[in-house]
């Protein structure tokens, strides 16, 4: 968007403090003030889910999705059911880091306890909010 600019040196203080503006001419002696659009994007998104087995007592899934997501017991009973019944589920979602890191956290805490429990990431596509 360009606006013309009566007090060119009153723009220059104005611009200034702004990010997205930027003091420019228009080639016959007036100030325009250019707005440019923000070069940050947001980050892609990824969801931590759960998977099923047949070994991991139900309690300590409940455990897990307290600790790790601090979802409420109602909550973590919830997605452990939905889990257990369809096969997987949506813990949370998260940038990339976060995400990888909570999968592995968990992974490695289920090896500890000599549990088969496992999760994995996977792109959000912002599709479902529930899977
Ligand atoms: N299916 C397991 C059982 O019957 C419980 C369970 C739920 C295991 C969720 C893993 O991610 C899981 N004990």
């Amino acid at each position: 968007m360009l606006t013309m600019i009566k007090d060119p040196l009153k723009v220059r203080e104005t611009v200034c403090s702004q990010d997205e503006d930027r003091l420019a001419h228009d080639g016959e002696g007036m100030a325009v003030v250019e707005r440019i659009k923000p070069e940050l994007q947001k980050p892609r998104l990824y969801k931590v889910i759960m998977l099923n087995d047949d070994y991991t007592p139900m309690e300590f899934v409940v455990h897990v999705l307290e600790c790790y997501f601090h979802h409420n017991r109602e909550v973590a009973t919830r997605v452990m059911l939905t889990v257990h019944t369809e096969g997987k589920a949506v813990c949370g979602i998260y940038t990339r880091d976060i995400a990888e890191t909570k999968a592995e956290l968990i992974n490695e805490y289920a090896r500890e306890n000599q549990h088969p429990l496992l999760c994995q990431i996977e792109a959000d596509d912002g599709s479902s909010s529930k899977e």
